[in-house]
């Protein structure tokens, strides 16, 4: 089968063994209670999903099985002579549970370059987009052109028994994988370099490969596809772009169109899109300004007019994170270390220095902190990436690691199709009278 499907098969099986035990002891057990204003208010705090692959702290950020970043940055294999995590290795991690030796990592940039042929059918469908189409559109629009190639699909349809299930969610989960960098480098030249494709290089690693079709060759942006893959591939299971992926795969359909379904959340505003909003709202700063290098009053005051216009500041806040997100706080240290005096990244300081006080002033943000699409698009700027509606594609390769190595795990678990119970607000007011019960069996 291939070592990884051979060790995630064995793994999942002691997994789903002992689920079922633990289910069996205390299946009844309660574990909260939900306050009427949370279902109206994006269900927030409750815990209504198992992810397996990472876990959010409020106060410490994320951990992808017990690791926090800077620990995935210090054991992750890297490349000889590397400083930065290899995906592959996240994706192992996230995947078996267990850290990666070099031979594994190996493993998986080679199975992958193995499956990346994207057919052309693929490019036709994104060319058939006028180019001003989001490069988002044109992503998802790749994706579900792809789903042609599902062996989920296929094999259910010839009456696949329900325990092969997870082998055909890996399957396409593996071939996505390998293929989306390719989609992802065919948007970005089709749209911003003329169409002037660049070939795979079948030597490389999947995020300097990735780096390479993108047309920048700097082993420095290398490095930073590497790390910016591996910070930004998963979020536990809660944030709109993972539980729509897990969300749709619960209803068995296959892997393409699960997570086409979440990168349709992740290019949301208020999700990953985020990451152009920061530079678009910095530029725009920039240009009401008339300076390029505003000092933190104009800064000020330019959060305020924003404010006071009633829109949010990109890249500040968090459902869930109560602090800086620490992927900030990475993109930042590589920014230290690579390019400290780059005008827009001293800019990013500096509104990191403006922005939170502003925020804790109103009384009602609960995180005044940066969260990770605050910093990166001045990464991808330094490199010459200006395009930065561009931007969330790149969050969405990353993200695509962690919310099908879940898939994965959601089917070999053998998940429920997920379907809560609702209610309309004349069944609230009616149970407020004592006349309706308000929940579900
Ligand atoms: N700027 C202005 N107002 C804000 C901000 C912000 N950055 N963050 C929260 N608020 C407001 C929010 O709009 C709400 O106002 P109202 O009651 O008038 O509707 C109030 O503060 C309370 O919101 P919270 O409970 O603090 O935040 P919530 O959990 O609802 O939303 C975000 C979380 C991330 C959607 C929100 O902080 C936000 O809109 N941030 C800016 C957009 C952003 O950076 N998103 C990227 C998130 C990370 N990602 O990649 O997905
Ligand atoms: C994410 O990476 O998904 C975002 O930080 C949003 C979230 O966790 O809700």
């Amino acid at each position: 089968m291939g070592i990884l499907k051979d060790r995630f098969k064995v793994k999942a099986e002691a997994s789903s063994a002992e689920l079922k035990d633990l289910l069996k002891q205390h299946g009844n057990k309660k574990i909260g209670e939900v306050q009427l204003s949370q279902i109206y208010q994006g269900m927030r705090g409750i815990t209504g999903l198992v992810s397996e692959t990472s876990l959010l702290d409020a106060k410490e950020g994320i951990r992808f099985r017990g690791y926090s970043i800077p620990e995935l940055q210090e054991k992750l294999p890297k490349i000889p002579g590397g400083t930065e995590p290899l995906p592959e290795g996240l994706f192992y991690l996230m995947l078996i549970g267990e850290l990666p030796d070099d031979e594994a990592v190996a493993y998986i940039t080679s199975s992958w370059q193995r499956r990346s042929h994207v057919p052309n059918h693929v490019f036709a469908a994104i060319d058939a987009l006028p180019v001003t189409a989001h490069p988002m559109t044109m992503f998802v629009t790749g994706i579900m052109a792809l789903q042609t190639e599902s062996n989920f699909a296929r094999r259910y349809a010839e009456g696949m028994n329900k325990k092969d299930y997870w082998e055909a969610v890996f399957d396409d989960s593996m071939d996505l994988l390998a293929r989306l960098p390719r989609v992802a480098a065919y948007i970005y030249r089709r749209k911003y370099r003329n169409n002037q494709h660049i070939q795979p290089n079948g030597l490389l690693d999947w995020a300097g490969n990735l780096a390479h079709m993108l047309g920048y060759e700097d082993e420095s942006f290398k490095e930073l596809m590497r790390l910016y893959m591996t910070i930004h591939a998963d979020h536990e299971g809660g944030n709109v772009s993972a539980h729509t992926t897990h969300l749709v795969g619960s209803a068995l359909s296959d892997p393409y169109l699960s997570l086409a379904a979440g990168m349709n959340g992740l290019a949301g505003p208020l999700h990953g899109l985020a990451n152009q909003e920061v530079v678009k709202w910095i530029m725009e700063m920039q240009k009401e300004l008339k300076t390029e290098v505003p000092t933190k009053k104009q800064i000020e005051t330019y959060v305020r007019k924003t404010l006071s216009e009633g829109k949010v500041v990109p890249g500040y806040g968090h459902a869930v994170l109560r602090k800086t997100d620490p992927r900030f706080t990475a993109q930042m240290d590589f920014a230290k270390r690579h390019f400290p005096e780059d005008p827009l990244v001293q800019i990013v300081w500096n509104v990191y220095d403006v922005v939170p006080p502003i925020l804790e002033s109103l009384g009602k943000v609960k995180n005044p902190w940066p969260n990770v699409d605050a910093h990166s698009g001045a990464l991808l700027v330094h490199y010459g990436m200006v395009e930065y509606e561009f931007y969330t594609v790149l969050f969405g390769v990353s993200r695509a690691l962690g919310v099908l190595a879940s898939l994965i795990w959601d089917r070999a678990l053998g998940f429920a199709i997920e379907r809560p119970k609702s209610v309309t607000t004349e069944l609230v007011k009616s149970w407020l009278q004592g006349k309706d019960e308000i929940w579900g069996e």
